[in-house]
């Protein structure tokens, strides 16, 4: 069975043979079952819990019943035609303190979803943290504390060892810039701790953590498995090109890209984010070593991208906001501007031109890493209609301009490899709750239905299309109705 009828994708958006097309999801955000199989809370499911810290109250005990419904989940992914599927792994599932012999009912669960994909032609992209740390871990200081590295790195072992065989991606953190900055600086993430010192020690742990996990997965790994890191990096533009707002955007790129590029690929910080930061910290947490280990050659880069950074000058008069800001020492200095455009749910401004200047920039900096769109995709507030249809036109727009950026980024000489949608279903969107659906399948929470939206058969047409199933040209796509 196809979601797709014979009909041909909506544009003739062309990929080289063999990019990967794939979807994106976090454990937290789909699985549900987080008491089962002796699964102890992580920081998201203490945060969900204390009121007002997400929408609605919403937290991820249940979240799609993805623990439950994998097959079916597996089943449609194979439906849309998917090449690729990019998961991550839940901490406290596989080893529920953060520390000692990992729990087999949780492994098995891993071991189950890789073995169906493998079965349904579809590769499996494994990402080893997408920020459930385990509260015990928070509770010993989490990632401000250089101890939840080596905790992260012996996690790491433990999930090598049980599917290293059967993997060929890894990735070891996910947007570590969220887990630092929303996590310590501003709060809005768990464990919402709001210190900008903390925020700047977790980035440089997160950093030594990603590190010391790539010695680790070269150490267990087979020598075909591919590591990679995945960044959202920002594509920050300044209000104007006046030396001052050149300024706010140096601040921003140090604080947002370039405090993961630098030591990642490059081996050290950059010397501005070190001097903008240093009424906050000295930053002798970094330690002889770190940046021989953080440095670790790697295979890929992933890039995270939804909507770009405007940033001015503070100037005179300016009134810091007073809330708690996720750019330490840049409060006094940056004012965030609105970027032009419509918007989605989450109130981001619609903009491809930012996916095309990061994938441009990478590709001068970074000539020799290939890269993979690792997440990309758009809110709405999609509800199926009277005839059971979901209908979300923007979405598809979303997707087609963002995918065209890519398709014109190869065609420049960028080296993307692969298009990881997110979301593969509605979920659990942190301090959102169930109040965002970025699905390209719908998730009616009360019954778990899931219902594909008009977005993945459009995604499951233009996969047919590059992939040599349908003819695609350029005629408007029907799809075919009905789940
Ligand atoms: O839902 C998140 C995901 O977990 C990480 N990247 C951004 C997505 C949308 O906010």
């Amino acid at each position: 069975m196809t979601a797709v009828d014979d009909q041909p994708a909506a544009r003739t958006l062309r990929f080289p043979p063999g990019f990967r097309w794939g979807t994106a999801t976090a454990a937290y955000q789909i699985e549900g079952g987080a008491q089962e199989d002796g699964r102890t809370p992580s920081i998201w499911d203490t945060f969900s819990r204390t009121p007002g810290r997400v929408l609605n109250g919403d937290t991820g005990d249940i979240a799609a019943d993805h623990l439950h419904r994998m097959p079916e989940d597996v089943a449609l992914m194979a439906e849309l035609g998917l090449t690729d599927y990019r998961f991550s792994v839940s901490w406290p599932r596989v080893q529920p303190t953060g520390r000692g012999p990992a729990v087999q009912r949780g492994l098995d669960f891993y071991r189950r979803l890789t073995d169906r994909l493998l079965d349904a032609g579809i590769r499996p992209a494994l990402t080893l943290y997408h920020w459930d740390l385990p509260q015990e871990l928070e509770d010993a200081g989490g990632w401000p504390e250089r101890e939840t590295a080596q905790r992260f790195a012996d996690y790491v072992a433990v999930v090598a060892e049980a599917l290293g065989d059967r993997i060929p991606l890894w990735t070891t953190l996910n947007e570590p810039w969220c887990s630092a900055f929303l996590g310590y600086g501003s709060g809005v993430h768990a464990p919402g701790r709001t210190d900008p010192e903390a925020a700047l020690r977790a980035a440089h742990h997160l950093n030594l953590g990603h590190g010391l996990a790539v010695g680790v997965l070269r150490e267990l790994l087979p020598e075909s498995a591919a590591v990679s890191l995945v960044l959202n990096l920002a594509a920050v533009r300044g209000a104007s090109d006046a030396a001052a707002d050149r300024d706010a955007v140096r601040r921003i790129d140090a604080l947002a890209n370039r405090i993961f590029l630098d030591p990642v690929f490059h081996g050290s910080y950059p010397r501005d984010l070190l001097d903008d930061t240093e009424e906050v910290t000295d930053w002798s947490f970094v330690r002889d070593g770190d940046l021989a280990e953080i440095s670790r050659p790697i295979d890929m880069l992933g890039l995270n991208y939804y909507t770009p950074t405007v940033v001015a000058a503070a100037g005179p008069g300016h009134v810091p906001s007073g809330t708690p800001s996720p750019w330490p020492a840049a409060d006094e200095a940056v004012r965030f501007l609105p970027a032009p455009g419509p918007r989605t749910a989450m109130d981001w401004p619609v903009d491809a031109d930012g996916l095309a200047e990061l994938l441009a920039r990478l590709r001068r900096e970074l000539p020799r890493t290939p890269l993979l769109i690792t997440e990309n995709g758009a809110a709405y507030h999609d509800y199926a209609d009277p005839s059971g249809a979901v209908r979300d036109p923007e979405r598809i727009a979303y997707l087609e301009s963002h995918l065209a950026a890519v398709e014109q980024a190869i065609a420049s000489g960028v080296d993307v490899r692969g298009y990881f949608l997110w979301s593969l279903l509605d979920n659990f969107e942190w301090a959102y709750g169930y109040g965002r659906r970025f699905g390209i399948v719908h998730v009616d929470f009360a019954s778990q239905r899931r219902t594909l939206k008009d977005s993945a058969r459009w995604y499951a047409a233009l996969i047919a299309a590059n992939r040599g199933q349908v003819p695609a040209d350029g005629r408007r796509s029907r799809y075919r109705r009905g789940r």
